[in-house]
């Protein structure tokens, strides 16, 4: 039920265990004169190998079903770091098509991205990719492709990494739950027929019928009365913004996207989280022993009983000291300069029942039904998918404010790679929460302006979330200057 937490670094790895992971990759066809010269350096890459496999995804007596998966398990092994190490990951790929990794909320190195054709090549069939790279930030993250991320993430490539605070809190569980609608046909596997399909493209993406939490179709946490929970929460699904309540009363809102937020009670235990977004939460357990409170689902109007806590009908826990999870504030550029910031309008358009005619796509103008033609349905500020020059180019250090303009009939899931922002406003007003995020969800019509400093050079994407729409033309992309 819990997931697993192998550790990214491995004190215990010897160089006769490297040489032999050196031997397992060459059978991937990869020279051993081939490896970076890191490798022979006793340096520790962790292998993470994205592959077919299979998952019980439903309940016991049903078939298996055949996904990808990353070492063989859904969600992929949660990676732990320590704030401010070195994470070395070589990302095999045993996959029938290319891939990368995309670090998603890292403020990362600009190489170790992930995305294809802009940050990387994509790694070929029984290649391999070294990903190394330090964690600025302490928090929850996640890892998943960013090469048609709409089969990968679908067919089950996704996991968390998970950083920690220099001195973890104590007396607080950890525990994580990744979230993810599956669309799965009456056989119990994967519905392939639908991949690709405009409807989904230009409508809502690809909303699953199957709801899991870390793979499971109604995961039951056992806690004991009076026990204190960090509760990570991470919504991996293609496209449906999940609206989870989690049915047990004091529950704290202490972190978003990552980043600590001043601690609040959630409402009825009420979240919404967009695909992309994390949530951490502390709960405490004081409900008497026996209790359960479950975690449900209600985006779809019914409530579905998607896991739940099982309190052990007799044990308690019993704290010297009250537990307390005041999570550091991370190293991040705060000081917004508003009044010299670079400003940038960032118009989505597009989708069904929209008001999309033509758009730009490599550099010609074409008319709604060549876009749909070429798969594509939406655009950003009049220009369907990548263009060859960036929507805008800070300096280093600068202050930029992005518009954010959903002219559509559908919410949009804004990710910003490499940086995180404050929304300052929405529809005009200032915006209540001070978080700093890396993924804001935009409500059908509404606006958003953000901020952040361009503090980390390099080409970064900006895209939708729902992967359906990224694929059909709501991505782009900026530069910051060295
Ligand atoms: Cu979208």
């Amino acid at each position: 039920m819990s997931l697993a937490h192998p550790s990214l670094t491995r004190p215990g790895l010897t160089r006769r265990h490297l040489l032999q992971g050196g031997l397992a990759l060459s059978a991937f066809g990869l020279a051993l004169s081939r490896l970076p010269a890191a490798f022979a350096q006793d340096a520790e890459a962790r292998l993470l190998t994205a592959g077919p496999g299979e998952a019980r995804l439903l309940e016991a007596g049903q078939p298996a079903t055949r996904t990808w998966l990353y070492d063989g398990v859904s969600p992929g092994p949660t990676l732990r770091a320590r704030q401010g190490e070195e994470v070395f990951v070589r990302l095999v790929n045993n996959l029938p098509q290319p891939t990368t990794i995309h670090w998603h909320g890292i403020r990362i190195d600009n190489a170790m991205d992930g995305v294809p054709h802009l940050t990387q090549h994509a790694v070929a069939p029984g290649e391999s990719f070294d990903y190394r790279f330090t964690v600025p930030d302490a928090g929850t993250f996640w890892y998943h492709p960013h090469d048609r991320s709409w089969e990968q993430v679908a067919r089950g490539l996704y996991g968390l990494l998970i950083v920690e605070e220099p001195e973890p809190a104590e007396g607080i569980r950890d525990f994580a739950i990744v979230a993810d609608d599956w669309r799965l046909g009456e056989d119990g596997q994967i519905d392939e027929a639908s991949f690709g399909h405009m409807m989904d493209w230009s409508h809502a993406g690809r909303i699953g019928n199957t709801l899991t939490l870390n793979g499971q179709d109604l995961l039951e946490i056992l806690v004991r009365h009076n026990a204190y929970m960090r509760l990570r929460l991470c919504n991996t699904c293609n496209a449906r913004v999940l609206e989870l309540r989690i049915e047990h009363p004091g529950i704290q809102l202490v972190a978003l996207d990552g980043q600590p937020v001043e601690p609040r009670e959630l409402t009825d235990g009420y979240i919404r989280l967009a695909p992309g977004e994390r949530a951490d939460l502390l709960i405490h357990f004081y409900r008497e022993p026996g209790s359960t409170a479950a975690i449900t689902e209600v985006s779809g109007g019914q409530r579905l009983e998607a896991g739940r806590f099982v309190y052990h009908p007799a044990d308690r826990v019993i704290h010297h000291s009250e537990p307390n999870l005041r999570l550091p504030a991370n190293p991040l550029p705060t000081n917004l300069d508003l009044g010299n910031a670079l400003s940038v309008e960032l118009l989505m358009e597009g989708g069904a029942m929209g008001n999309l005619a033509q758009a730009m796509h490599e550099g010609e103008m074409k008319d709604i039904r060549s876009l749909v033609g070429a798969g594509l349905a939406w655009s950003i500020n009049g220009v369907a998918g990548m263009t060859e020059a960036p929507l805008f180019t800070a300096a280093l250090g600068r202050t930029v404010t992005v518009d954010l303009v959903n002219d559509t009939q559908w919410p949009h899931a804004m990710h910003f790679h490499g940086h995180h922002f404050r929304v300052l406003e929405r529809d005009g007003k200032p915006a209540e929460s001070e978080a700093w995020k890396d993924t804001v969800l935009l409500d059908r019509q509404e606006r958003a302006k953000i901020a952040f400093v361009a503090d980390n050079p390099g080409k970064w994407m900006i895209h939708c979330h729902m992967l359906e729409h990224q694929a059909a033309g709501m991505t782009s992309w900026f530069v910051v200057e060295a």
